[in-house]
């Protein structure tokens, strides 16, 4: 930055290692800032460093994951999978860290606990839980949206004398689960990876689930070198399609309505999209499917007969089936032979409808049935999503006043990147943006721009100070807003519209997404950055 007033220790300190905090870093670096990255893990990667239960991959493609700022680690990375599986990604991130030597910018295990802006000094103090402060310019969140799990608030939960432990928080030393009774608790995009993979392998496992999911098959392949050069030539098309879809994937809408296409040519879409890889059968699909209630429960009716074929137990089936929401309206879990796995003698399905948990114990899990005995039990009980990781570290503005008083009853924010009050602090991949309704580099890449070119601006006007516009702010909200009238995922209770039962005044609506797709939100960064930064105050 240029003169300063009482000068921080850094231009820049960003909060958080992951996909989004490796980026930034390598951006604020090239402007020659002094930028640290403070990380609560002991090494990169957030939430693929975390979260290394059996079976954790992408659903997004490899080769749509990956960075596409530098064509040299484009060329020089080679994915194994279409759906990389969690060590990999790990691996991946670490390379990019060591290929742009951005490890010696990063300092772990350091768990950040609150910052408070200095209104005359224009800066940041960030303390960590350690006790340790810096001083820094401008306060950059890269705290992931997944990255605050919540467990069950279930009696006894630390009753039990086996292992036990959120899926985010899997042993780094890795868990045997062979011949073990397992009980897992949760069916979400998490669960059902998990299931499918330990099935075969555990002596029992007991699934408790509350909600089940629509779930589809991921399809997923290895890759070879021949397709992986084909991959290699074809980056330049394959991002210029994420861009033009709404959620920064190889899959957008299908062009054609559902109402110009007949019965069996629908019908025979359908059956070729469930049987592609990836997401295409939930954003590849007519718009209609996520749109109209009617049409979306003709398609819910065909992923149900496809469940119903896959698993045996008619009862099972049942259960297993979604009569509370329609397909696509919560995030798909995409899985491996997830259905089969009910079809095995070591499994069980505990419908909490039925007989709902009472308790947890020193053996297992006591549901209104009796008590089921286990080795392990694994909480795969999901995350106070988007904004849980803000509430976790106490922002305490120019006033004084704090981010989670603020965002009590919901997030209100300028982009969704800077919120009004708390100067200099911008929130990438916070609650609001683009990014979080985004294949999640995709839509990091843009927001690290988008700071980047701040940052320039900043520098070339010799501003100490940014912030959003109370009227700016209040007007972004209210269009976030306008958007929930749109799609019956923003009328489902589930993580995207900010629902968890698990955590205190979580039980109503919460405008968490910005649900105008990726290409509208780009759209609007350039407009606001074409009109000299509008919303923003400078100082
Ligand atoms: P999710 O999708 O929030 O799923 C959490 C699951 O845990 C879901 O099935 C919940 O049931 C269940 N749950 C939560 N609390 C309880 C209690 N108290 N009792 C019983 N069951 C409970 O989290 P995931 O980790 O699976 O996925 C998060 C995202 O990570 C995912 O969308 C991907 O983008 C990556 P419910 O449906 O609430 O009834």
């Amino acid at each position: 930055m240029t003169e300063a007033n009482s000068a921080p220790e850094h231009d820049v300190i960003i909060i958080g290692a992951g996909v989004c905090g490796i980026y930034l870093v390598y951006r604020m670096l090239e402007l020659g800032l002094s930028v640290t990255v403070l990380e609560a893990g002991d090494g990169p990667g957030g939430t693929w460093y975390w979260n290394r239960y059996p079976g954790a991959r992408f659903d997004s493609e490899s080769y749509t994951y990956g960075y596409s700022f530098s064509k040299e680690l484009l060329d020089e990375w080679n994915w194994s999978e279409h759906f990389a599986a969690q060590p990999e990604t790990l691996r991946y991130l670490n390379h990019v860290i060591d290929r742009f030597d951005l490890r010696e910018h990063m300092q772990f295990g350091c768990k950040v606990q609150g910052a408070a802006f200095d209104n005359a000094a224009n800066l940041w103090t960030v303390t960590l839980e350690d006790g340790r402060t810096f001083t820094t310019r401008l306060l950059f969140t890269a705290i992931g949206m997944l990255s605050a799990a919540t467990m069950p608030r279930i009696e006894g939960v630390d009753a039990f004398k086996g292992p036990s432990f959120h899926t985010y928080n899997w042993p780094h030393e890795g868990v045997d689960l062979t011949g073990k009774r397992v009980g897992v608790i949760g069916t979400g995009a998490t669960g059902v990876q998990l299931i499918a993979e330990i099935a075969d392998k555990v002596g029992s496992l007991t699934v408790f689930q509350r909600r089940p999911n629509w779930c589809a098959p991921l399809h997923n392949a290895p890759i070879d070198d021949e397709e992986m050069a084909r991959i290699k030539a074809s980056y330049d098309a394959i991002f210029a399609r994420c861009i033009e879809t709404p959620g920064g994937f190889l899959h957008g809408p299908d062009r054609r309505s559902y109402l110009e296409v007949s019965e069996a040519e629908r019908l025979e879409f359908w059956e070729t999209l469930y049987a592609s890889p990836g997401f295409g059968v939930w954003l590849g699909n007519f718009r209609e499917v996520l749109m109209d209630e009617t049409i979306n429960r003709e398609f819910s009716d065909f992923i149900a007969a496809k469940i119903r074929a896959r698993v045996d137990d008619p009862d099972v089936a049942e259960k297993l089936i979604p009569k509370d929401h329609g397909f696509g309206s919560r995030r798909v879990p995409m899985e491996t032979r997830y259905y089969e796995a009910y079809n095995r003698s070591n499994v069980t399905l505990v419908d909490l409808n039925e007989t709902p948990i009472e308790c947890v114990t020193e053996d297992g899990i006591r549901t209104s049935a009796g008590e089921h005995e286990f080795d392990v039990i694994v909480y795969a009980t999901g995350f106070d999503a988007i904004t849980g990781a803000f509430d976790r570290i106490d922002f305490e503005g120019a006033d004084g006043s704090h981010l989670k008083d603020k965002w009590q009853d919901g997030p209100v924010t300028y982009l969704g990147l800077q919120t009004a009050g708390f100067p200099n602090l911008v929130t990438l991949a916070g609650p609001q943006s683009g990014s979080v309704s985004t294949n999640f580099p995709r839509g990091i890449e843009e927001a690290v721009d988008w700071t980047t070119g701040l940052v320039r601006f900043m520098r070339e006007h010799g501003y100490q100070r940014v912030e959003a516009d109370p009227g700016a702010e209040a007007e972004w909200t209210e269009h976030v807003k306008s958007l929930y009238g749109f799609g019956l995922a923003t009328t489902t209770k589930s993580w995207f519209t900010g629902y968890n039962s698990n955590v205190d005044g979580h039980d109503t609506l919460r405008y968490m997404v910005y649900f105008g797709g990726a290409p509208k939100y780009r759209e609007r960064l350039a407009e606001v950055v074409d009109n000299d930064y509008e919303g923003f105050e400078f100082g």
